[in-house]
C-alpha cells in the first residue's frame, strides 16, 4: 500500500503512538516539562522515525488528523497524570505543530477541543513551532498565535537558529520561549563557534523578555555550563531519552 494508506491506519489501529520526552529545569533539576514525540513501528514491526513520515503526512494533507491525534493523546496523558496524583501534577506537556499543519487546520479551535475534551487547562500546555511556520505566512501566524495565547499556552520556537526566517518575528509575535537546536550544543564545549552562537541566544532571549530550552545535552559538563550561561530549561539523552507514556510518569513520580 501507499505510506498514506499505512499511516492512515496506523493512526486508527494504535501503530501509532507517542513518546515523552522530560525537560528539567537547569537551576533546580526538576522535570518542568515533557515533550510529546510521535512514533510509528509499522506493521513489518519497522520502527519508523518523524523525520520521514511527519514529511509524508504533510505532503499528503494528513498532518491534520494526525496532528490533531498528537495534540488530544497528549492532553488525555495530563490528565491520567493529574488523577494519578490527585491534582496538578506539576508539569506542562509540549506538542509539535509543523508548519503545513498550522496553515491547513484551525488550530485554535482544535487545541481548545483537545483541551476541553481532557479537562485540561491552557496554561498546561507548550505548543512548539518552527521558523518555517512564521515565513510561510506571517500575518496567519501571528492571529493563530495571538489566539493560543488567549488560551493560556506557552509558545515556544523550536529548532531555533537552523530555519531561513529574518529576526523581525521575534519582537512582533509572543513568543515565550526559545528552543535552542541540537546542532548548537552537541559539541558546543570543544567549539568555539558554537559556543559563541548559544552565549548569543541566551542573551538575545534574556533582553527580549524570553526563556530557553537547550536541546541535546549528553553530558554532565554541558548541562552545568549551560545552567552558569543563563539557560532556563535542558532536554536530551543525559535526563532522559524520549520515553512510553507508564515510564515518563514514573520518572515524574520518582524525581519530582
Ligand atoms: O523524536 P525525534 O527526534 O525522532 O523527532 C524528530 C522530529 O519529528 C522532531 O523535529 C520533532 O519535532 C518531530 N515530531 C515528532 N513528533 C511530532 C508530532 O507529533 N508532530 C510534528 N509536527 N512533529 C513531530
Ligand atoms: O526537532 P525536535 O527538537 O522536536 O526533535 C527532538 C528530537 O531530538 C527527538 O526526536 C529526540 O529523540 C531527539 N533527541 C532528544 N534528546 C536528544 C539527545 O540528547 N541527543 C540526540 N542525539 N537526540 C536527542
Ligand atoms: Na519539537
Ligand atoms: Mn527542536
Amino acid at each position: 500500500f501507499s505510506v498514506e494508506t499505512e499511516l492512515r491506519r496506523a493512526i486508527e489501529n494504535g501503530d501509532m503512538t507517542l513518546s515523552y520526552q522530560p525537560i528539567w529545569d537547569l537551576g533546580s533539576g526538576r522535570i518542568v516539562s515533557f515533550e510529546a514525540l510521535a512514533r510509528w513501528t509499522n506493521e513489518e514491526g519497522v520502527a519508523l522515525s518523524p523525520n520521514d513520515f511527519i514529511p509524508v503526512a504533510e505532503e499528503s494533507g494528513l498532518i491534520v488528523p494526525l496532528g490533531r491525534w498528537a495534540m488530544e493523546q497528549a492532553a488525555l496523558t495530563l490528565a491520567t497524570w493529574d488523577r494519578r496524583v490527585g491534582g496538578d501534577c506539576g508539569v506542562k506537556v509540549a506538542v509539535n505543530l509543523s508548519a503545513i499543519q498550522l496553515q491547513r487546520d484551525r488550530i485554535p479551535e482544535m487545541v481548545q477541543a483537545a483541551l476541553e475534551q481532557a479537562g485540561i487547562a491552557g496554561s498546561r500546555l507548550t505548543l512548539e513551532l518552527t521558523e518555517s511556520a512564521i515565513v510561510s505566512d506571517p500575518d496567519r501566524i501571528s492571529r493563530t498565535m495571538m489566539a493560543l495565547k488567549d488560551l493560556g499556552a506557552t509558545l515556544a520556537m523550536d529548532d531555533f537558529g537552523t530555519g531561513y526566517s529574518n529576526l523581525a518575528y521575534l519582537q512582533k509575535l509572543p513568543i515565550d520561549l526559545l528552543k535552542i537546536d541540537r546542532s548548537f550544543i552537541s559539541g558546543m564545549l570543544a567549539d568555539r563557534d558554537k559556543i559563541a552562537i548559544v552565549r548569543a541566544v541566551l542573551s538575545l532571549a534574556q533582553a527580549l523578555g524570553m526563556q530557553t530550552t537547550a536541546e541535546g545535552i549528553e553530558t554532565n559538563e554541558l548541562a552545568q555550563t549551560l545552567a552558569a550561561l543563563g539557560c532556563t530549561y535542558g532536554q536530551g539523552y543525559l535526563y532522559a531519552q524520549p520515553l512510553v507514556e507508564t515510564d515518563a510518569y514514573a520518572l515524574l513520580a520518582a524525581r519530582n
